[in-house]
Order: structure tokens, then C-alpha cells, then sequence
């Protein structure tokens, strides 16, 4: 397997997820954004988007994906649930891509990333209290369980997890007890010290 990788974008959460699952593989590590051009990349993925993720014929981009298949593909980590629990693991998953990263990626944008005369205050306000109306729902979720799925650690934590760093970054936990105390348990695990290492 081969991850095309770079430090401190959403590739992290892939990276993650193979250290959880224990999955031999070779890290690419590209400088990014300069990198993207690469040829090796730019096969696998037309977008020329991290992380990318190589199983031998098979190409699966997309963090969120990467992460369910790798759950899958490696059952004995034991980090896919049950029939049964399903339909919360996708709705999670969903969740993070759906309802939490548009916001977040929004406020990044018209806080750090753009240039500051295109920046906007108040897509950075609106876009702030849509991410606070939807973590505060993971916030009441989280007050009685230790992870997404209850008391057991699975795969939608990592996708959970990654995204909560990329807020933290940006001090947006601020207000959600619940939501930092599980950030302070998941990113304790020695999978995901390896992946930021
Ligand atoms: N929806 C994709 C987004 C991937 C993505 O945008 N990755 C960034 C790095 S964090 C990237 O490669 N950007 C370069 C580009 O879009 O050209 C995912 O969740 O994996």
C-alpha cells in the first residue's frame, strides 16, 4: 500500500488510520502544495488531491473513504462495527465531511488562508456559527459516551479525531467540554502519536 502523504493536511487522518489498523505501507511524502504536480499522484487521482490512497489495483481517494475501507480491509483491528451499529458509523462519517468541514473550511479560509483584503468577516461569523451548531450536537453526543459509537474506539473516531485537531488548531473547542475531553482521548492513542510524528 502506498499513502501520498504530506504533514499537517487531511492525508494525517489516513495516515492514522493505517497506523490504527497496523497496514504495511509506503509513505509519499510530498511537500505540499508544491508537490501535487507529481506524475505518480496525478495518475491515481485527476484532482491531484492528498491523501491518496494506493492498494495495489486499487486507487480509493477521500479521507473519510480511505479511513472506512482500511477498517474493512484489515478486520482483525477490529475498528468496523457490527450490522447493528452501521447506520451510526456512516451517519458520523457523513456528518464530519457534511456538516462540519464545509464550516470549518470556511472560517480557515477567511481567517488564515486567504489574503486578508479577501478575507471576510462575515462568512468567517456565519460560517462560525453553523460549525458551532453542528460540533454542539456532537458535544450532547459525546456527554455520555466515551466514543461515537459508545465505549469502544472505532474507525469514525479517527475521522472524528482528525478533523477536531484541524479545529483545535484554530481554537474552535473552546465551549465544548464534551467534544475536548473525548479530542484529549482519542489523540492520546500511540497509532495517532505515530502519525503525527
Ligand atoms: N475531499 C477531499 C479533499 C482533499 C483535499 O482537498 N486535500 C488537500 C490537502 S488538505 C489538497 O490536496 N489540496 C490540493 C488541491 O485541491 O488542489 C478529502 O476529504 O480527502
Amino acid at each position: 500500500m502506498k499513502l501520498f502523504y504530506a504533514p499537517q493536511t487531511r492525508a494525517v487522518s489516513s495516515r492514522w488510520a493505517l497506523e490504527e489498523v497496523a497496514a504495511a505501507h509506503e509513505l509519499i511524502r510530498l511537500k505540499f502544495p508544491d508537490d501535487l504536480n507529481n506524475s505518480e499522484l496525478q495518475k491515481a487521482n485527476p484532482l491531484g488531491q492528498i491523501p491518496t490512497l494506493v492498494d495495489g489495483d486499487q486507487v480509493v481517494t477521500e479521507a473519510s473513504a480511505i479511513a472506512l475501507y482500511l477498517a474493512d480491509r484489515f478486520p482483525r483491528a477490529g475498528l468496523a462495527p457490527t450490522a447493528e451499529e452501521r447506520h451510526q458509523y456512516y451517519q458520523w462519517a457523513f456528518f464530519v465531511g457534511a456538516a462540519l468541514e464545509p464550516h470549518l473550511l470556511e472560517i480557515f479560509l477567511h481567517t488564515v488562508r486567504l489574503p486578508e483584503e479577501e478575507r471576510s468577516a462575515e462568512r468567517a461569523t456565519r460560517a462560525k456559527e453553523g460549525f458551532d451548531r453542528a460540533l454542539g450536537i456532537a458535544d450532547d453526543h459525546l456527554a455520555s459516551r466515551s466514543y461515537l459509537l459508545g465505549e469502544r474506539f472505532s474507525m469514525v473516531d479517527v475521522i472524528f479525531g482528525s478533523i477536531l485537531g484541524w479545529a483545535q488548531m484554530m481554537n474552535l473547542l473552546e465551549g465544548f467540554e464534551h467534544v475536548r475531553a473525548y479530542f484529549k482521548r482519542v489523540c492520546t492513542r500511540p497509532a495517532f502519536e505515530r502519525a503525527v510524528a
